[in-house]
């Protein structure tokens, strides 16, 4: 049905599906529906349509008053490209170092402490995609406490992920001052590979069902839930976990953000990361903000801590769409059908892909198929 579009149309509907923020998303939905001809054959998706503007709209609202709340919006930057990367490390670690040589943005450099007042976005280039790199005033002891460090970790936690920049003259001491701060403003950095669900029930007690080890004791686990009120639950271990896990479930409000970390200076200190690994257990990538050393695996190291992929869609008979739509890994055709339109979604029939998901190029593919970076969609509806 959307295959008759005047180009007008398509060129809107194409600015709707590349826009990356909601402000972006509704305004270019709006363009788009207001330019899709009135005639009988185009009414259902045009009812689609308006119902997704109604729910974008929705989440705008939602999103403003989520902010009010919780203050700090001074310092929020505007996302740009696929993603956006907050720097943090502690004064003089070489972000604003970072950002010059990798974006074209103009930032301050000093010996003087806290020389970075304010966050400066830039543009990193990585093959076809962008990332907005964005430095930031330093982090410091005690910020969660302190108003411009609130603001430093709310920009954090809006982030798509966080660029951990350490001074190689001592990376493991940084790196656990910074590991505080963040722990304090509720941001972990580790995917959890242990888990607790705890249910609320009506009655029978405290009810643990365990396929891991539990590295508390039970009764332990029992005052903490009455503390909190709780004093009927069901309640599921994953894995191994500690009293904090349980803590973490009752609170719910640890957010998890992608990072990495690089350990910056690796021309005067060759052995930091080495050490670093030794003293954390943890990988970092050596960088040289002033000679370029790591530069070069920067951009890619970035893409896969992000776990994001590059699909291209496709019309049929047309021309890949030169710009991608960036996803999460793991997202499969139907994902796909619903980002772009909710047309193609409900009326999908199957779809056609050519890349790295599939056996051969042009393969017939239902709605469940998993897609593979860089590979191109063709949907076709019923
Ligand atoms: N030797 C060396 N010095 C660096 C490097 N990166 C930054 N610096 C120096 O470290 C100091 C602090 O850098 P700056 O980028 O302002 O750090 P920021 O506070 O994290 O933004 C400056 O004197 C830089 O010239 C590097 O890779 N190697
Ligand atoms: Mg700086």
């Amino acid at each position: 049905m959307p295959a008759n579009l005047p180009p007008q149309a398509k060129a809107a509907e194409r600015r709707y599906i590349e826009a990356r923020t909601l402000p972006e998303k509704i305004k270019y939905l709006q363009e788009f529906i207001s330019s899709i001809p009135e005639h009988k054959g185009n009414e259902k998706m045009r009812g689609y349509l308006r119902r997704r503007l109604a729910q974008l709209k929705a989440e705008l609202e939602e999103q403003k008053r989520r902010k009010v709340g919780g203050g700090g919006s001074g310092f929020a930057i505007k996302k740009e490209g696929a993603a956006q990367i907050v720097m943090l490390g502690m004064t003089g670690s070489g972000k604003s170092s970072l950002l010059m040589r990798v974006t074209n943005a103009k930032t301050e450099v000093s010996d003087h402490e806290f020389t970075t007042k304010e966050p400066v976005p830039g543009m990193m280039k990585f093959e076809d995609i962008q990332f907005q790199l964005v430095d930031t005033p330093a982090v410091y002891e005690g910020m969660a406490s302190g108003a411009w460090g609130a603001q430093l970790l709310s920009l954090a936690r809006n982030a798509d992920g966080l660029l951990i920049v350490l001074d190689g003259g001592d990376a493991p001491g940084q790196f656990m001052k910074i590991m505080k701060e963040l722990m304090e403003a509720g941001i972990t950095i580790d995917r959890r590979t242990n888990r607790v669900e705890i249910e609320v029930t009506n009655g029978g007690g405290i009810q643990i069902m365990c396929t891991g080890r539990m590295e508390c004791r039970i009764e332990d686990v029992k005052r903490l839930l009455r503390e909190n009120g709780v004093r009927n639950a069901s309640i599921r271990v994953w894995g191994d976990v500690g009293l904090s896990d349980f803590e973490d479930a009752l609170e719910q409000t640890r957010v998890y953000k992608p990072s990495m970390i690089v350990i910056n200076k690796v021309d005067i200190y060759p052995n930091a990361v080495e050490e670093f690994r030794r003293a954390t257990g943890r990988e970092a990538l050596g960088i040289s903000a002033l000679t370029g050393e790591g530069m070069a695996s920067l951009g890619e190291a970035i893409f896969r801590m992000l776990g994001i992929m590059r699909i291209y869609t496709k019309e049929p008979n047309g021309e890949r769409a030169e710009k991608p739509i960036i996803v999460p890994i793991g997202t499969n055709v139907l994902d796909i059908a619903k980002i772009v339109h909710s047309h193609l979604y409900k009326n999908f029939k199957y779809a056609r892909v050519w890349g790295r998901s599939v056996n051969y190029d042009g393969e017939r593919v239902g709605g469940e198929h998993e897609l593979a970076d860089k590979d191109i969609v063709e949907i076709r509806v019923k």
